[in-house]
């Protein structure tokens, strides 16, 4: 017997209980458990109706995807115990209730939905999320979902794969009940009153559907999940149940099924989901390491990151002080916090009666007054370590001796501005990305003194906030900006040698990043790199090539969209249209102009980002490299269903890369010249170091 699943009779009624921790996942075993449960029950003469339950937290929050990682690496995984679990419980001759509190995802609602009834307590989710990994249900949920709940509504859940609330789900015909009270004793109560009616079987109904349902679903994954191919096929499945009897539905669903699964999206999809949780993993950090709670925060400046750092603590509940030099500048700080409440209460994300709650949490000032009951401060001024330095001396001053003290630098030593305290090893950076309160990632940049408690606090606070904290090392520009430079370099290469400024942002948009490069750089200003140059005059290296194009448009006054001229020109609207001076200006650099093909452009920006990590992570920078890949998708905008651009370089082939880079007479980093050499892959890379 699985211990897996444990089997028990109460009141005539055998209770399936699956006992698989954290979120009772269909690994191996559990499937063959509720397998043999169900014989058990079926050969008992004195049970009359069967309970399936979930242990712990959770019902069944899927397939196991550690499985998917086995078939993606042809190391056998299997998902046949599934199948044959879903056709048994259908097919029994006892009525099969499923009982569901936490979550019933994926293949655990497709196990739900074999069983004849479900209930459920109010507070459960229930949703088939499998697109977000790159594949589709494959438990024959995309030919029972519209048998219960109808095609649209089961186009809606499989093919964007948002879980949804219980009653929500009991309203649409998947959920039977909602149960109050204890869940078990309330399944016990309903199976026993469905005991002796013959069981109705899902896979037995029939579903018919107007055909503009999926073509409108179709051109709404074309928006909502640009460039990915498992939502159509999802779609493709739930329209084969309203043509096709059931199993010939359930072999298209299998097809289809196959063909994502194999797929580089569901490989670079799958590595996503473990890479967002295996970043929070930090070597020689355990458990063990204390943690400092934290429930009150100070930001200081009320500039764009300040103001978006308030809102990221006010939305997570934690009061934070906003501290600023002038009222001027508080009060623009506070009007700018105040008209994004109001947008988004506009737009229906929450009540105005949050937004008021979430402000109250705010207290604009321009003093240091309550800053000693403070367990983390934020500095978040401008960028220039005269001003940080004398700023974290005053913080050390009225700070607790315990609190945190957090520089938002984006590019600055943590550790010389750490020296302008007596306190380093409680400093260290907390890297926001604007705007802050939206964008997920959180750069936490330990210093050569920070603590093991500050490191790991912050990492707890990350998640707090809802935000995904990555821990990365101290140089200049940390993992995100540090690769950056070269690609946005590099795009302006491409526009100098004669590549319109709409090729190369259509192009790198196609390929799924959120912004084209030289649009991004338009929206962060170019004056910001101009003046950091003009300021910290480098001595250029002979035989190494500058990009110019950028300094000469800042000459001019195009520094982007705050002029409403840079590599493009902007309307009231900041409409993007072609700028004609950015072709008469790259023709002065020197570069006679050619054409240059999409392909071209890909592979040159993605390079410049792998060499670049490759780099980072022979430094140690980033501990591995599905870290860099977390940085890139949660800060950059780079498509998840590619994986990240160091995962974008093992599926394409490092070898592949290092001839490209090769062959754009460029220097292959150290680390990937013998990763290649070794036929071997950063995810390699990252096993060894584990
Ligand atoms: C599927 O079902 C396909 C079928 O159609 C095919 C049938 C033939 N497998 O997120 P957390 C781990 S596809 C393996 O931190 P939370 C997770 O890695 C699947 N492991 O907790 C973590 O491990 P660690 C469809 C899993 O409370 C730990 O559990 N289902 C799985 O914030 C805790 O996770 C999904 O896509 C899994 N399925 O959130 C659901 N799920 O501690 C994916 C979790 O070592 N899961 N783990 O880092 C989730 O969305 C969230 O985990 C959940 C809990 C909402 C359940």
């Amino acid at each position: 017997m699985s211990t897996l699943v444990s089997y028990a009779v109460e009141r005539g009624v055998a209770v399936l209980t699956v006992e698989n921790p954290p979120v009772n996942a269909l690994s191996p075993g559990v499937p063959q458990g509720i397998l043999e449960g169900l014989a058990q029950a079926s050969a008992d003469g004195e049970v009359k109706a069967v309970v399936l339950i979930g242990g712990g937290r959770t019902f069944i929050a899927g397939a196991d995807i550690n499985e998917f990682v086995k078939i993606h690496e042809g190391q056998g995984g299997g998902l046949d115990a599934i199948l044959q679990a879903v056709t048994s419980l259908e097919a029994s001759a006892k009525p099969v209730v499923a009982a569901i509190h936490g979550t019933a995802l994926g293949g655990g609602l497709e196990v739900a939905m074999a069983c004849h009834y479900r209930i459920a307590v109010a507070a459960a989710q229930v949703g088939q999320p499998e697109v977000k990994l790159g594949i589709i249900p494959g438990g024959e949920g995309t030919q029972r979902l519209p048998r219960l709940a109808g095609a649209k509504a089961a186009v809606e859940l499989c093919a964007f794969g948002e879980p949804i609330p219980a009653p929500q789900a009991h309203a649409a015909g998947i959920v039977d009940r909602i149960v109050e009270g204890d869940l078990r004793a309330g399944a016990i109560d309903f199976a026993l009153g469905v005991a002796g009616a013959p069981p109705p079987r899902t896979g037995e109904r029939t579903v018919t559907a107007d055909p503009a349902i999926f073509a409108a679903a179709h051109q709404e994954a074309d928006k909502r999940m640009r460039g990915q191919t498992a939502p159509h096929a999802a779609i493709d499945a739930v329209e084969s149940a309203t043509r096709l009897p059931f199993r010939e539905g359930c072999a298209e669903e299998a097809r289809l099924f196959e063909q994502c699964l194999k797929s580089d999206q569901s490989k670079a999809l799958v590595h996503a989901f473990f890479g967002e949780r295996a970043v929070a993993k930090i070597p020689g950090i355990g458990k063990d390491t204390p943690l400092l709670p934290v429930r009150r925060a100070a930001v200081i400046g009320a500039g764009t990151m300040g103001g978006g750092i308030a809102m990221v603590y006010a939305n997570a509940g934690l009061p934070i002080i906003l501290k600023e030099t002038t009222q001027e500048a508080l009060d623009r700080g506070m009007g700018t916090i105040r008209k994004n409440y109001a947008n988004s209460v506009k737009r229906g994300r929450f009540t105005e009666a949050a937004a008021n709650e979430r402000l109250a949490l705010i207290t604009p000032q321009l003093t240091y007054d309550g800053f000693g009951e403070c367990d983390i401060v934020i500095e978040a001024v401008f960028e220039n370590m005269g001003l940080k330095k004398q700023v974290f001396a005053e913080i050390d001053t009225v700070a607790r001796p315990d609190a945190i003290l957090a520089s938002n630098t984006s590019t600055l030593d943590i550790d010389e501005i750490a020296s302008a305290t007596k306190r380093p090893e409680w400093v260290i950076g907390h890297h926001y990305f604007s705007p802050a309160n939206v964008m997920r990632l959180l750069e936490i940049v330990r210093g050569k003194a920070s603590s093991k408690s500050v490191v790991a606090s912050s990492m707890d606070l990350a998640r707090k906030l809802r935000k995904v904290g990555v821990l990365v090392g101290n140089c200049r520009g940390f993992v995100g900006n540090r690769m950056f430079a070269p690609y946005c370099r590099e795009s302006i290469f491409l526009v100098e040698e004669g590549a319109p400024p709409e090729l190369v942002d259509g192009t790198m948009y196609e390929f799924g990043m959120a912004m084209g490069p030289l649009a991004v750089q338009d929206l962060a200003g170019l004056d910001v790199g101009w003046r950091i140059r003009l300021e910290y005059k480098h001595t250029e290296v002979p035989g190494v090539r500058y990009a110019e194009l950028d300094t000469l448009l800042c000459e001019r006054g195009h520094y982007g969209q705050k002029t409403g001229r840079g590599f493009y020109l902007y309307d009231e609207a900041r409409k993007p249209s072609p700028n004609p001076q950015v072709r008469e200006l790259a023709a002065t650099v020197g570069v006679p102009p050619r054409a240059i093909g999409k392909q071209e452009i890909v592979d040159r920006l993605t390079c410049a980002l792998i060499n670049e990590g490759a780099r980072i992570l022979e430094d140690g920078i980033a501990l591995r490299s599905v870290d860099i890949d977390i940085v890139y998708i949660n800060g950059y905008g780079f498509p998840a269903w590619r994986g990240g651009p160091m995962k974008y370089a093992d599926l394409t082939g490092l070898t592949a890369i290092r001839d490209r880079i090769r062959g754009f007479g460029w220097k292959p980093a150290p680390l990937l010249d013998r990763l290649a050499g070794e036929g071997s892959t950063f995810a390699a890379y990252d096993k060894g170091k584990s």
